[in-house]
């Protein structure tokens, strides 16, 4: 690892003054997956997921990078744990392969879950509290050829594994997340194809969402039985809507982007229901939904995680949909993401007044990429900073505001494969060189590290908002 710049620091990475982020009790960590950063993916009885398979898909991933090497994680994991201590975060939320830990009859992979277990354990000894995710979307192939998650079948297989995993690692996991963004894997994978397994259906979308959310119902309470001393939830991508205009045409196509976006996900384990206005634009697009379903996929959750990084501003396409509209003059990220961190404030107080039984949130994601480039030693990456200090501004807004924000996840610890962007894009703190794997804190990572060793020091005073020790 390359420590050489850890001295010339820029500014401090921090909440303002008086923030209730400051409590101690309030967790500030970074965020992984497994397809990202491990590579190894023949190793040790690894099976085929659907990422490996689209990775070698020609035309779907740029430059066809794969996930075949990526940070190297599963063989340099000791030197990413110290680098996690040495930053000072309270907590590492990661998530576990799938296709690493269970075979292809749902025999446990014994060699996988050491691995998982080895980590846990080291992350214990660090004083780190582990966040795992149990399906940030690298599903068996040996799955998706059956049906993937268009097949109902598959819900009860992902309970399975959940058995599995939180009968191996539940006396040491802190917290479970079902999946993250459910979102992404039925309308990336199944609705646009831009993801894996790369279907391009609004129907094959709506009946992967609801096996998705039927597999979360059913492993509540598996979870809860194996790993009684956990918090169990589930991690979703959100955005809040704008309208282009102040007109009644474009504020209806923001609920039609809000019932997408956000109701897609959250009605249904808030409220038990689908929002009517996703089938306004999607007609004929229901899916099959059985018995009760609804009950199940509701079930009470401990937090919710949510994953925030722009938002969106839409006008009218006709009167049942919407298109986006595209702000000149705005900052944006290397991925074309408007920074606008007062979406995070507004989104989380909306979910506040939406939904009764809101339980804790904890943000799971927030980040920036950048083209970050090692020089003389060091990464300068200023604008991430600069994006984690407002966000952090509008997150300590909603808490005084009484949204319950128990902790912040980083996205991400390091460089990792973006998905369909492969390598190109950059969300780390920490910098990695893919040829060499070198490791290089950028200074957002010091900036970061220089804020937790002054809170842990007890340097700074917070306004309480709620009792963060009181909730279960
Ligand atoms: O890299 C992804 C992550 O896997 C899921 N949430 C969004 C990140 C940035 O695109």
């Amino acid at each position: 690892m390359n420590h050489n710049n850890i001295s010339p620091c820029a500014e401090m990475v921090s909440p303002p003054a008086g923030s209730p982020m400051h409590q101690p009790d309030f967790l500030f960590g970074v965020a992984t997956a497994s397809f990202q950063i491990e590579g190894a993916s023949t190793e040790d009885g690894r099976l085929t997921s659907i990422w490996d398979r689209f990775c070698t898909t020609p035309g779907k991933v740029l430059h066809g990078d794969t996930g075949e090497v990526a940070c190297d994680h599963y063989h340099r994991w000791q030197e990413d744990v110290e680098l996690i201590a040495s930053l000072g975060l309270d907590a590492y939320r990661f998530s576990i392969a799938w296709p690493r830990v269970m075979d292809e009859k749902g025999r446990p992979n014994q060699k996988g879950l050491d691995f998982y277990r080895r980590l846990v354990d080291r992350l214990g000894e660090k004083g780190i509290k582990s966040m795992a995710t149990l399906y940030h979307w690298d599903l068996p192939q040996h799955l998706e050829d059956r049906g993937g998650w268009l097949n109902r079948d598959t819900a009860y297989r992902f309970a399975d594994y959940a058995d599995l995993l939180s009968c191996e690692l539940g006396d040491s996991v802190a917290a479970w997340a079902t999946f993250n963004e459910p979102w992404c894997a039925a309308y990336l994978g199944y609705g646009n194809g831009h993801h894996a397994p790369g279907y391009a259906d609004h129907r094959y979308a709506a009946q992967a969402m609801h096996h998705l959310l039927l597999g979360h119902g059913l492993s509540l309470p598996v979870l809860r039985q194996n790993s009684p001393g956990a918090q169990v939830g589930l991690v979703a991508n959100v955005s809040p809507g704008y309208p282009a205009q102040d007109c009644e045409a474009d504020r209806n196509a923001v609920e039609l982007y809000d019932a997408n976006h956000n109701g897609w996900v959250l009605d249904p384990l808030l409220r038990a229901t689908y929002p009517a206005k996703l089938w306004q634009r999607w007609q004929g697009c229901e899916p099959l939904v059985l018995g009760d379903d609804m009950a199940v996929i509701s079930r009470p959750m401990d937090f919710l995680g949510i994953n925030y990084y722009t938002r969106g501003v839409v006008s009218a396409k006709g009167e049942n949909d919407y298109q986006w509209f595209e702000l000149p003059d705005v900052e944006r990220s290397q991925m074309g993401w408007e920074v606008y961190p007062q979406g995070l404030q507004d989104i989380m107080e909306q979910f506040k007044r939406q939904y009764s039984n809101l339980p804790p949130i904890y943000i799971t994601e927030n980040g920036f990429s950048s083209d970050d480039k090692v020089e003389q030693g060091r990464v300068q990456d200023g604008q991430r900073i600069a994006y984690l200090k407002v966000h952090f501004a509008a997150c300590s807004r909603a808490m005084q505001n009484g949204v319950d924000v128990r902790g912040y996840f980083l996205w991400s610890l390091m460089d990792n494969f973006e998905w369909a962007y492969g390598y190109e894009r950059r969300f780390g703190i920490v910098h990695v060189d893919y040829a060499t794997q070198v490791r290089t804190l950028k200074d957002s990572a010091v900036a970061y590290a220089d804020y937790l060793a002054q809170r842990r020091a007890g340097k700074f005073a917070w306004e309480p908002v709620h009792n963060l020790t009181a909730r279960p």
